[in-house]
């Protein structure tokens, strides 16, 4: 489900080569909160919350072929928006260190999905992601086209709120 409004988009591109190469060594997550303050992120503050493993996840890339089934074990977005923020917030913005991004909505994050939550994953068939497989990576198991969603190196988790407070 494509509007053309998303198209326009750049955190939602409409074609994409994908990159393979790590984009610099330096691996630090921002989570940015509605008010713009900035903390980071750690690999170990994810493996905190709650453990979240989907499987049968695919990386459908557009001339490249599939990969998958994969089981993809992070923690849950919403989860992650939870625990370091408790404004309200319409949607987030997962952006890596190569400038490929996605926007999630909350309402996609508060309905459940049938593919499975959306997650930062940090582990894929039970082992750490290593840089080159993205180390935290954004996982959405509903999209099953052209893996725009499905962000490597993630640089930047930034929630965004409509103005108004809780
Ligand atoms: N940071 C980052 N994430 C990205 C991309 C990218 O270029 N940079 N490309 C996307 C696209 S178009 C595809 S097909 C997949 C490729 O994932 P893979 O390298 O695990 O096969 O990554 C997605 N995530
Ligand atoms: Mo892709």
């Amino acid at each position: 489900m494509t509007s053309a409004h998303e198209t326009a988009d750049p955190l939602r591109p409409h074609s994409h080569e994908p990159n393979p190469v790590p984009p610099g060594d330096d691996a630090t997550i921002q989570f940015v909160g509605v008010d713009g303050r900035t903390h980071p992120l750690t690999v170990a503050d994810l493996q905190r919350l709650p453990e979240v493993s989907v499987a049968n996840c695919y990386i459908v890339s557009t001339g490249h072929g599939t990969s998958g089934p994969f089981t993809f074990t992070g923690a849950a977005l919403l989860a992650v928006i939870s625990a370091n923020s408790l404004d309200t917030w319409t949607e987030v913005e997962v952006v890596s260190a190569d400038g490929f991004g996605n926007r999630v909505y909350a309402a996609e994050l508060f309905k459940p999905d049938p593919a499975g939550p959306i997650l930062l994953a940090y582990a894929l068939d039970g082992q750490l992601l290593n840089r080159a497989q993205g180390l935290v990576r954004l996982i959405v198991p509903s999209e099953r086209d052209d893996a725009l969603r499905q962000v490597k190196w993630v640089r930047e988790v930034r929630v965004v709120g409509d103005g108004k407070r809780p």
